[in-house]
């Protein structure tokens, strides 16, 4: 089984990272490619870069079609150009907020969401009431970390993100806690072991559920709003997705 991991940002490193977490996880006989788009913001810490890195998801994608792809994981805790991505496949495609949201409300009625800056939380509530789990979450907070203070040992990230766990547990009467951030993959066991809940990842969650919906050859469906964009011709620096 061949599954496209898609970092939407341009940081290299993350997506090694993030590929290197996915592929620890992934069943035998899985083959993990991780990718990032070659335009787009190098962390997406805001709607506009959200809006940006969407076109990006939608190139690896494309790419991904031509490579025989069986399953496809969107790796950025907003689930940028999700549908999009969908409407470009028969392949199941899965965000890590979408996974570790149904994770979550598989071992806990109630769980927080840990993520990196505050100005990007309402983009998980967003999610939160768009796939029906709002009233599972008690709380969006955030360590308040720039995405690449994850890329760099000596910003103390790992440090900000447990004291923020250990306060979620203290105050928020929850059963787990949802890291909200793909730059996050490589952190859930030393989390679980400092903080004592379980600490559901999406990236490692999206591969496993990936792995399942490939394996019963469940792809998306292309009836209805899902299926694939009527052909049309685009203008400028989009004509290459001209049809
Ligand atoms: C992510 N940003 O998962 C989001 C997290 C966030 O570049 N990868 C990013 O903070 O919204």
């Amino acid at each position: 089984m061949l599954i496209r991991v898609i970092n939407p940002n341009t940081t290299r490193s993350m997506t090694e990272k993030i590929g290197a977490s996915a592929q620890r996880v992934a069943a035998p006989g899985t083959r993990i490619v991780a990718t990032n788009p070659d335009s787009g913001p190098v962390s997406i810490e805001s709607h506009f870069d959200e809006a940006i890195s969407a076109v990006g998801v939608a190139d690896e994608v494309r790419k991904g079609e031509k490579e025989g792809t069986d399953a496809y994981v969107i790796a950025c805790f907003g689930d940028p150009g999700l549908l999009a991505a969908r409407e470009l496949t028969r392949a199941p495609v899965i965000g890590i907020a979408e996974a570790a949201f149904h994770l979550a409300t598989m071992i806990s009625t109630r769980f927080s969401i840990v993520t990196t800056l505050s100005r990007t939380g309402i983009i998980a509530e967003h999610l939160l009431q768009s796939y029906g789990f709002a009233h599972h979450c008690r709380r969006v907070r955030a360590a308040e970390i720039p995405v690449l203070d994850l890329e760099d040992d000596g910003a103390c990230a790992l440090d900000r993100i447990v004291e923020e766990c250990r306060r979620a547990k203290a105050e928020d009467n929850i059963g787990a806690i949802v890291l909200g951030c793909g730059g996050m993959a490589d952190l859930a066991d030393e989390i679980r072991d400092a903080v004592g809940l379980p600490i559901v990842e999406g990236v490692t969650a999206a591969v496993k559920l990936a792995e399942t919906l490939a394996s019963l050859k469940l792809g998306t469906s292309k009836h209805g709003d899902l299926a694939f964009p009527p052909g049309k011709r685009f203008t400028g620096r989009f004509e290459h997705l001209s049809s």
